[in-house]
């Protein structure tokens, strides 16, 4: 039986991708203040599932690989700032539909197992968090071809947080 915890589904770059928006966020942190995302860490959100139970965790699994699924490519083309939160992310500019389908695949799969938030989806990849000042930052356009997606387990590691992969399913 999977383990719980505070689980979401989301995509992962590949880490040469990570590695870049992890420069990235260094670079923004040091012109607004805040915490710079770890390379490791930097990832897409499709659907945030909350704490969950281990009985939970293998249903929302199931219903994960039942699904019909396809790759698809995006641009993140620029950089974001998010008040509520404080938050920096890099945005694509075009709308994502297969993304978005896969969000709300995940969460009609999921509906009646997770009791959901009802936050809907908007493609970003945070960089910083509790930005500080508004600096000025800019970015070059970021090209990612996404072919999985990953169930996700956050736990806190001291102020910070990380990210574990309980498993993935190919978009092919
Ligand atoms: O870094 P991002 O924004 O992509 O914002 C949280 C983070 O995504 C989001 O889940 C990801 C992993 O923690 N998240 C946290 N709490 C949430 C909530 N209550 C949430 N999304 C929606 N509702």
């Amino acid at each position: 039986m999977s383990a719980a915890g505070r689980l979401f589904f989301a995509l992962l770059p590949p880490p040469d991708l990570q590695a870049e928006l992890g420069r990235l966020a260094v670079w923004c942190q040091r012109r607004c203040g805040g915490f710079a995302v770890a390379p490791e860490n930097i990832h897409l959100t499709l659907l945030f599932l909350g704490e969950l139970v281990p009985g939970q965790v293998d249903v929302v699994r199931r219903a994960a690989a039942g699904l019909r699924r396809e790759s698809f490519g995006m641009n993140l083309d620029r950089i974001e700032f998010w008040p509520g939160p404080r938050l920096l992310c890099a945005v694509p500019d075009q709308p994502l539909p297969a993304a978005t389908a896969l969000s709300a695949a995940l969460r009609d799969a999921v509906r009646g197992v997770v009791t959901l938030p009802p936050r809907p989806f908007a493609a970003h990849i945070t960089l910083l968090r509790r930005l500080r000042r508004l600096g000025e930052v800019s970015m070059l356009p970021l090209a990612w071809s996404a072919t999985e997606f990953c169930l996700l387990r956050s736990q806190p590691v001291g102020r910070d947080v990380r990210y574990s992969s309980i498993d993935a399913w190919p978009c092919a």
